[in-house]
């Protein structure tokens, strides 16, 4: 292959591997890129102002979104977190949500204290993921003539299973508004991220009450919404607009009228 062809960002750059990983784990600002709607981007940016980071929101018009953008960035998706030294030149890209989610939980100490909370935090982080991953594939971007039946698919069977399976593990971890252990972890804040995005969707108030209705899962959300940094977050004009975003932007998958 040519190189002329190769046109997405590089995780390689002159940096040695040494520096981008001190570049990782030392004093850093970031910078987030995703589009002006929560969805993905809504757990990295969850995280940073939980942890009152140096990061800027670097918010993309999908409407614009061009290729220039799009080669900017490892796999031409988002979201990609880009970590620069607080003194000092270099920059590393970190790409795929689930390892920005990660990376950043890490850094922030949102993966528990020891080796076996960090991977059952992952496990919860993942059982959160795949539900709204399975909700976006399965549902919210089928064929516009499957909308209905993928909704009442998503609504009536796979979201009561995902409920009864979470509610289980709750119920041991003591009922205490977290998914493991009595501290809030990225499990219990992909959560409330995750809801915050059902609630964007066209019949998204259907999704959120299912929750509702499960008292050990809203008590997580409860808990999540109730730290003094993430209510901050929440009430931020910045949060509302980019809720406000997601909900206008999802009304181009809603089920047309029979
Ligand atoms: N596997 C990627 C998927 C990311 C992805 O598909 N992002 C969408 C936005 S939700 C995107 O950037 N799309 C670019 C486009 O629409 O051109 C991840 O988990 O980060």
């Amino acid at each position: 292959m040519s190189t002329d062809n190769l046109k997405y960002r590089s995780f390689l750059s002159e940096t040695s591997h040494e520096e981008q990983s001190r570049i990782l784990t030392g004093p850093a600002k970031f910078e987030l890129t995703y589009f002006n709607f929560t969805c993905i981007g809504a757990t990295p940016r969850y995280l940073l102002a939980y942890a009152k980071a140096d990061w800027v929101d670097n918010q993309i018009d999908p409407n614009t979104f061009d290729e220039e953008q799009a080669h900017d960035l490892p796999f031409g998706v988002m979201p990609v977190l880009k970590v620069q030294p607080k003194e000092g030149d270099g920059e590393v890209v970190v790409a795929e949500s689930w390892v920005v989610d990660t990376f950043l939980a890490q850094r922030f100490g949102l993966l528990g204290g020891n080796a076996f909370e960090e991977q059952t935090i992952k496990a919860f982080y993942s059982h959160v993921h795949y539900l709204r991953e399975r909700c976006l594939m399965k549902m919210t971007w089928t064929f516009a003539d499957k909308r209905k039946v993928a909704f009442e698919t998503f609504a009536e069977k796979q979201l009561p299973w995902w409920i009864s399976v979470s509610e289980q593990h709750l119920e041991r971890n003591g009922a205490n508004g977290h998914f493991f252990g009595d501290k809030i972890t990225l499990a219990d804040i992909h959560l409330v991220s995750t809801l915050d995005h059902f609630a964007e969707l066209p019949r998204g108030a259907e999704i959120v009450d299912k929750f509702r209705a499960s008292p050990l899962l809203w008590r997580v959300k409860e808990t999540v919404e109730a730290d003094p940094r993430i209510a901050a977050w929440r009430e931020s004009e910045e949060f509302k607009k980019l809720h406000e975003g997601g909900k206008k932007f999802y009304t181009i998958t809603a089920v047309a009228e029979e």
